[in-house]
Order: C-alpha cells, then sequence, then structure tokens
C-alpha cells in the first residue's frame, strides 16, 4: 500500500475477498469491461457532448499515454478541481489506469486549500478549468505553483494561457503522435518562463518508452485516489480508497439504488464530493452501465428541463437544493415521467420535506446517510414511506458494523442515542499520513469514529440526532471549526475565536465565528474587515464566517475549555431577539 496509508488487518481482507465484497476489479479493469459491454452506448453527457463507453475508454486510453509522457507515474497524486465536464472523467480513469492517484478538490476550494493538499500529498500537477462560474482557475493556479515546488504540471480544460491544454495530451497509442493540433504546445514552448517549458515539454519517444516499460499496473489493494474528509481539525485530511474497497461500494450502492443499463443519472452537486461520485452516484452508474447526464448548474431552471430532455431516473441533492426543488415543483408543477428516485443527503432532511417529495415530484425519496470515509447508509426503494421519511437508514453492506456508544465507548441500550463507531469492508482504517489523529479517530480495534450521534431503530434503521464533532454543516458543505479558528487567530486584532453552528432554516446551518479582539489594539475589526482578511488568505467562501459576533470573554467548561455548547445557547438567544 501507499506509504502513510493504513492496510486492513490481513485476517480482515482474507474475510472481505472470500466473501465477495472484494473481486479484484480495479478502475481500469471496470471500463474497458463496461466498453466491451456498452460499446455504443452513451456513458457520459456533458452539454451537447455524448460519449459512448467506447469512446471514454479510447480517449482514457490516448490521455493515459499522454500523462505519461510528461511523467505521471505510478503512485504520483494530482490534485483534480474540476467542474462537472466529461472531461474530469477521463482524467480521473487516466489517472487510474496509470496507478496515479486523483486528490480530489472542490471547484469552491481557493488558494489555502489548494496549496495546502497539493503540498501534503506532494502533487506533482494540477488539474483544472480554465473558468468557471465567473471564477478564473489560471489565476489561482499561478498563486499555488508559487507556492508547492513539487507541482510540475499545470493541465488546463479549455485555454491554458502558460500552461498545457489538457487537450495536447491525448496521444495517438500506436504512434505516440498527439491525436490534435499542436498549437497549444507550441505556446507552452514559447512561454516567457523557461521552467513552465520545460516542465511542460512532452518526452521523446525513447524517454517515454523507457518510462513505459517500469509501469506495473495497478492492483485491486492499492489506493486508487485520495479523497477530502470533511475535517474536524485544523487541518484538511486525506483519505485513501483503494480499487477494491471503492469498487464494492459502487457495486452495492448501484443494487440497492435499482441501476442497470437503462439508468439515467443525473450529476447535479460537484462530481468531486463522495456522494455524488459514488453514492450510486457518477461511478457507481457507469458501474452499472447507465448514462451519466452531467449538470453544470443545480437550480430548478437549469436541471428541470434536463431531467426531462434526458429522462433522468436518479438523482441526488442536498437538503438545502431540494427545499429549493420542492418549492419550484409546488409552483410550477413539472412532470418527470422517467424519475423513479430522488437522493437526499450529506445531512439531516426534516421529515416534513421528506413527506412533501412523493406528491411534488412523483417519485421515490432515498435519504443517504454517507461518510467519504466509508460508510454509507440508505432507505431502501421498498421500504415504508414511514422509514424513509423518518430515518437516514441502514448500512448498505451485512459485512458492515456498527457500534452506538456512550462517551466511555461502552454500547448504549438499543434506541438510546450515542456515538456512531463504524468498521467494514469500505470504511478505511486510517486517515494519509496522520498517525496522531488517526490514534484519536479510530478505536485500537479498527472502528473509525464517525462525530455522528444516532440511535438505531427496532428495525435496524439510523436515526441521525446530532454531532459531536466540532464541525459545522453548511447545508451539506463540511467545515471544520478549528480551521477557521486557526486562520481567524491570524488576524492581528483578534485575542481568541470560537467558530459554531448557527440554526438556519434553508441551510440547515450556517457559521458563527465568537472573537474576542486584543485588547492592546485601538479600534476593534469590523466584520467586514475580518470576512476580508479570510478571503485574502485564501480561504474557501463557504467557509467564511455569516455572522460574526465580539464578546469580552467566552464561557467556559468546568474544565477550562471554551463552552461552544454556552456559545450555541447564547446564539441561539440573540436570534430568538
Ligand atoms: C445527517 N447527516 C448526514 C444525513 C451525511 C453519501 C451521502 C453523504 C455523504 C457525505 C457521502 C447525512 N443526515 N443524511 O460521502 O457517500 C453528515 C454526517 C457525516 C458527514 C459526512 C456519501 N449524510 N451527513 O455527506 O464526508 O455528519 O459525506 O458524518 O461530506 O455528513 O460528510 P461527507
Amino acid at each position: 500500500m501507499l506509504a502513510g496509508c493504513s492496510a486492513w488487518p490481513e485476517e480482515f481482507a482474507k474475510l472481505y475477498r472470500r466473501e465477495g465484497c472484494w473481486r479484484g476489479e480495479t478502475f481500469g479493469s471496470m471500463l474497458r469491461e463496461r466498453a466491451k459491454v456498452y460499446g455504443d452506448r452513451i456513458a457520459i453527457v456533458s452539454g451537447e457532448r455524448r460519449i459512448s463507453y467506447a469512446e471514454l475508454d479510447a480517449r482514457t486510453d490516448r490521455l493515459a499515454e499522454g500523462m505519461k509522457r510528461i511523467g505521471i507515474r505510478p503512485k504520483d497524486r494530482v490534485v483534480v478541481q474540476l467542474p462537472n465536464v466529461a472531461a474530469f472523467f477521463e482524467v480521473i480513469f487516466a489517472l487510474f489506469r496509470i496507478g496515479a492517484l486523483p486528490v480530489f478538490a472542490l471547484p469552491l476550494h481557493r488558494r489555502h486549500e489548494i496549496s495546502y493538499i497539493s503540498e501534503f500529498s506532494e502533487a506533482k500537477a494540477y488539474i483544472i478549468t480554465d473558468r468557471e462560474a465567473g471564477f478564473d482557475y489560471r489565476e489561482l493556479a499561478r498563486e499555488v505553483i508559487r507556492e508547492v515546488p513539487t507541482l510540475d504540471h499545470v493541465l488546463v480544460v479549455g485555454e491554458p494561457e502558460e500552461f498545457v491544454a489538457l487537450e495536447k495530451l491525448y496521444m495517438e497509442p500506436e504512434t505516440g503522435h498527439e491525436a490534435d493540433s499542436c498549437k497549444e504546445n507550441e505556446k507552452a514552448e514559447r512561454a516567457d518562463d523557461p521552467s513552465q517549458l520545460t516542465k511542460s515539454k512532452l518526452r521523446s519517444r525513447e524517454e517515454f518508452e523507457e518510462v513505459g516499460s517500469s509501469m506495473a499496473e495497478p492492483r485491486p489493494e492499492d489506493v486508487a485516489f485520495l479523497q477530502l474528509s470533511g475535517g474536524t481539525t485544523g487541518l484538511p485530511k486525506l483519505i485513501p480508497r483503494t480499487h477494491d474497497d471503492y469498487i464494492y461500494s459502487l457495486r452495492l450502492s448501484a443494487e440497492i439504488c435499482g441501476l442497470d443499463e437503462n439508468s439515467v443519472y443525473l450529476a447535479v452537486l460537484p462530481a468531486a464530493h463522495n456522494y455524488p461520485l459514488s453514492s450510486p452516484g457518477v461511478l457507481g452508474t457507469l458501474y452499472a452501465g447507465g448514462r451519466v447526464v452531467l449538470a453544470r448548474g443545480a437550480s430548478p431552471e437549469e436541471a428541470f428541463p434536463l431531467m426531462i430532455r434526458e429522462r433522468v431516473t436518479i438523482t441526488a441533492l442536498v437538503p438545502p437544493l431540494a427545499l429549493v426543488w420542492l418549492d419550484a415543483a409546488a409552483r410550477i408543477k413539472p412532470s418527470f415521467p422517467h424519475l423513479q428516485v430522488l437522493q437526499v443527503g450529506g445531512a439531516k432532511f426534516s421529515a416534513e420535506a421528506a413527506s412533501r417529495v412523493k406528491s411534488l415530484l412523483g417519485c421515490q425519496l432515498q435519504q443517504v446517510f454517507g461518510m467519504a470515509e466509508g460508510l454509507v447508509n440508505y432507505t431502501r426503494l421498498d421500504d415504508p414511506d414511514e422509514t424513509i421519511i423518518n430515518t437516514q437508514g441502514r448500512p448498505m453492506s451485512t459485512w458492515d458494523e456498527i457500534r452506538v456508544v456512550d462517551d466511555e465507548d461502552v454500547e448504549v441500550k438499543p434506541g438510546e442515542v450515542g456515538h456512531l463507531l463504524t468498521r467494514g469492508p469500505y470504511t478505511i482504517r486510517g486517515y494519509y499520513k496522520a498517525e496522531e489523529h488517526n490514534a484519536r479517530a479510530f478505536t485500537s480495534d479498527g472502528f473509525y469514529r464517525t462525530g455522528d450521534l444516532v440511535r438505531i431503530d427496532a428495525a435496524g434503521y439510523i436515526v441521525v440526532e446530532g454531532r459531536d464533532k466540532d464541525q459545522i454543516n453548511r447545508g451539506g458543505e463540511k467545515i471544520a471549526a478549528e480551521e477557521v479558528e486557526n486562520h481567524l487567530l491570524a488576524h492581528p486584532g483578534v485575542h481568541d475565536a470560537a467558530v459554531v453552528a448557527m440554526l438556519d432554516e434553508y441551510l440547515g446551518e450556517r457559521t458563527c465565528a465568537f472573537i474576542i479582539p486584543k485588547p492592546t489594539v485601538d479600534s476593534l475589526p469590523s466584520s467586514a474587515q475580518i470576512r476580508a482578511f479570510l478571503t485574502d488568505r485564501g480561504l474557501a467562501a463557504y467557509k467564511i464566517p455569516d455572522r460574526i459576533e465580539f464578546l469580552d470573554s467566552f464561557p467556559k467548561t468546568k474544565v477550562g475549555k471554551v463552552s461552544k455548547k454556552a456559545l450555541r445557547e447564547l446564539l441561539a438567544e440573540k436570534q430568538r431577539c
């Protein structure tokens, strides 16, 4: 396994293989198989582009070839920050084929997050789009490469400016020649910065063959990619997922969601999130031989016509978006004759909203409670309405082990609320290069401490009751309080900071930062100045506190720690006034 990753103990690995959970597939072989079976059938629809399985497979090979030529090797890490475009999947399958590891960044991440994950993963390349939603990712790349010396390549979907156009890397496999025009490469060669020139130059054929011959096929037990954790600590954690474990989760998800080659999955959430990637998401749909439709926007105005045009059968939302869709549906009364399932997950969906799905959208609701670390729970499509509306589902695998425990790790009585611990065939045994944190985040016998407070009903279904982790769930986007606090503490006018969740009707939660100003500073910094400060530090916009409150001191717990519970109560009181 990749250094810095924790493998499953051998007896568990044997068990999961023996029981048929891990079947020895890799992403590369999976796509090859699907291309053989489904050839001309459409795999991905992106805008006006329709890409068949055979084409996706062939383009992936060509891109892998080009990536090898610029020196991307097995186990290299490559930060991928792309919106929902077809190239996203060509890129990740090409990396899978090489045995290089995509590191999934979210489109909303900015300098702070990208520099950190690039540096921490020692990434060799960074793959972006040129512009999206009014943001120029090439500007971000310019800042990031200044900070991260390991980054040799910036590859761009679209207009590359001084970087390299991804399109240039699609090689004809037999000849090793670029399949497309050399225009962008010529531009790279004319670039002012000589380091960019050598970095972006393609290797000679001889050199390439030498590199190619030393490449071993990725193995099923190898780490396939690094996913980002929602995080509870000062710095984001990376989650290593293997081909074996992730493909198992895709297979089960596809089965539970009733996917087959006639299914059409609409990806409205950014595909880099674990949920739309794998539950069953884009990859689960491709696993089942279905069709993926990539949406650039999630609003009803954009998504509804696409659902009708493409005969979408299943899609996935977070609760705030589901609320927007339900309101729109109540107004315009759309008809989606093909839609069978609306998944809602990532944050708690209220029973009230859940009860409106069937009548307003004419499909079955499926609640999904999952995590990028592994465990995913689904309500089943044939469950009674009562279960679908009031619970967050049950684990997808019979091999998922679940414990609900008290503060001393002792199991609570059935039906009581406690901390959810889990281990199983697709739940990681440790974060990437995080030994110290792993000792806290996992029990000594390998259970992952999810940080969720749950109870389990008599039928074995999980109800999420709250959280014991220091995180804000802002409509499905996770924010580690400590990460934001650390940035606030860097402000010269801030003496201390505590970030807590603030209840919000629409997003479920927003963030509020409580700040004790430095007594030595003459004038109190304004909320706007603090927000601008955090933006300048390169923090993603969704992590910037929605509300900032100034206090002289913080309420403390009995052991002298800042009482976030008391701060949340204070906030609730202020909200009531
Ligand atoms: C309450 N809280 C939920 C739910 C996640 C499928 C679905 C979601 C994710 C995901 C995922 C919740 N009700 N229905 O990866 O594959 C909160 C919990 C959980 C955390 C994980 C998937 N669904 N949550 O959201 O890694 O607190 O994964 O521990 O982003 O989201 O967040 P994340």
